[in-house]
């Protein structure tokens, strides 16, 4: 067997790692006061920087992002169906349905992977909720549609991204983010929603810490979804350098796409035309036949890609509507996602570039 193209791997969703030291004067602090959950005041500084990065006037922290996604939905108080593209992350829905919520699946385009307005609304009833996606770091924007039900936006992917015409996205009642290891900032696990809405940001408040309102006094229905002070001394350390870790993105997909741009074979997903993208995630395109020996082509090089996001979610029997997406099929049994991130250098970025391109070009396997 040849000696591998990289010595050590590298991976999709290495995490951005922050100073030490810095987490650690956010740790140390939180140990002296002896505050370790439960709205402290690491959580509640986290929460007004994330307010304040996403434009919003209120932000709650979660425990996870699947656990801010969970309780927005509920917090809603949408008894109705919950539409969501069928191309996203497959925990969502599996999680969603767990929870009891009826899901119905709507398609994407192929262009940009970003859920379709016209799919989502058709299957829209007046009582339902749209959970759109920012998939792979651009921002979904609700456009001109008249009838829409009230949007929750997916903001998982897209933290420190803006849209293409810069300012504030309109019109959501809430964003909901993870802060999961593997995303531009991380917290270790957590997740935030945002919202201009007090009213929300109340019930979320209360929804995530058992449904208590204050000391001894519940007030509705509630679960465990805190953040503690140790993940949210890590979010903070972290949340500090985002402007940095979106110029290391880019810089790498500006090296992916100085090998990968218009080569025949290959599909770029151009999320960095938008100069406003913080690029989280270079994903290709290739033909269908030719993904699994790339991958694994990449794999015997020490680059570990992914096929984020395959299957699409309506092929996971969790719906009772069923769904025809073929945009998500064909985009799904396409795509392979490459490494990027604070662990990946603009030059790694260019020869795992050369990689897809070698193996392509000569027809593959
Ligand atoms: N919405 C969207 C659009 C999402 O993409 C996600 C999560 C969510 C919502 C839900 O948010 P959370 O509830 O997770 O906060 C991973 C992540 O676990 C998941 O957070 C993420 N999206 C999804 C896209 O990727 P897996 O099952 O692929 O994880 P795993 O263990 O295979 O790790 C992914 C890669 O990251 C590996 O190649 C290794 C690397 N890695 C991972 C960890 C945890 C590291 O290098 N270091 C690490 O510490 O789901």
């Amino acid at each position: 067997m040849s000696t591998p193209a990289f010595t050590e791997p590298l991976y999709v969703g290495r995490p951005n790692i922050p100073p030490l030291r810095e987490v650690e004067g956010l740790l140390g602090a939180a140990m002296s006061r002896r505050w370790l959950s439960n709205d402290g005041p690491l959580a509640r500084s986290l929460e007004d920087a994330l307010a304040d990065r996403l434009g919003m006037a209120h932000c709650a922290v979660f425990s996870s992002g699947t656990a801010a996604l969970v309780v927005v939905l509920r917090a809603l108080d949408g008894s109705g169906p919950v539409v969501m593209p069928a191309f996203t992350f497959l925990g969502t829905a599996r999680a969603l349905d767990w929870e009891g919520f009826d899901l119905r699946f709507a398609d994407i385009n192929r262009a940009d992977h970003m859920l379709d307005h016209r799919s989502a609304v058709s299957l829209a009833s007046d009582d339902a909720v749209l959970l759109a996606v920012d998939i792979w770091g651009q921002v979904w924007e609700q456009g001109e549609s008249p009838s829409h039900p009230p949007v929750v936006v997916d903001v998982a992917h897209s933290l420190g991204s803006s849209p293409p015409s810069g300012g504030r996205r309109a019109g959501a009642a809430a964003l909901a983010g993870s802060l999961h290891a593997t995303k531009i900032v991380s917290a270790g696990e957590g997740g935030f929603v945002a919202t201009d809405d007090p009213a929300l940001a109340a019930r979320l408040r209360s929804m995530r810490n058992f449904g208590f309102s204050g000391a001894d006094a519940p007030s509705g229905p509630g679960t465990n979804a805190k953040m503690s002070e140790v993940n949210a001394a890590f979010g903070l350390a972290s949340l500090a350098h985002l402007d940095e870790y979106v110029a290391a993105n880019r810089a790498n997909y500006e090296a992916y796409r100085s090998v990968l741009d218009a080569l025949p074979g290959v599909r770029l997903v151009p999320v960095g035309e938008n100069s406003n993208a913080n690029c989280q995630h270079v994903v290709i395109e290739v033909e269908p036949r030719m993904r699994e020996p790339l991958v694994a082509h990449l794999e015997a090089n020490n680059v570990i890609a992914r096929r984020y996001f395959a299957p699409g979610c309506h092929r996971l029997g969790i719906s009772s509507t069923v769904a025809y997406c073929p945009e998500t099929d064909h985009v799904a049994a396409r795509t392979v996602s490459l490494p990027t991130g604070t662990a990946v250098s603009p030059d790694a970025a260019r020869r795992v570039g050369d990689l897809v391109a070698g193996y392509v070009t000569t027809g593959g396997p």
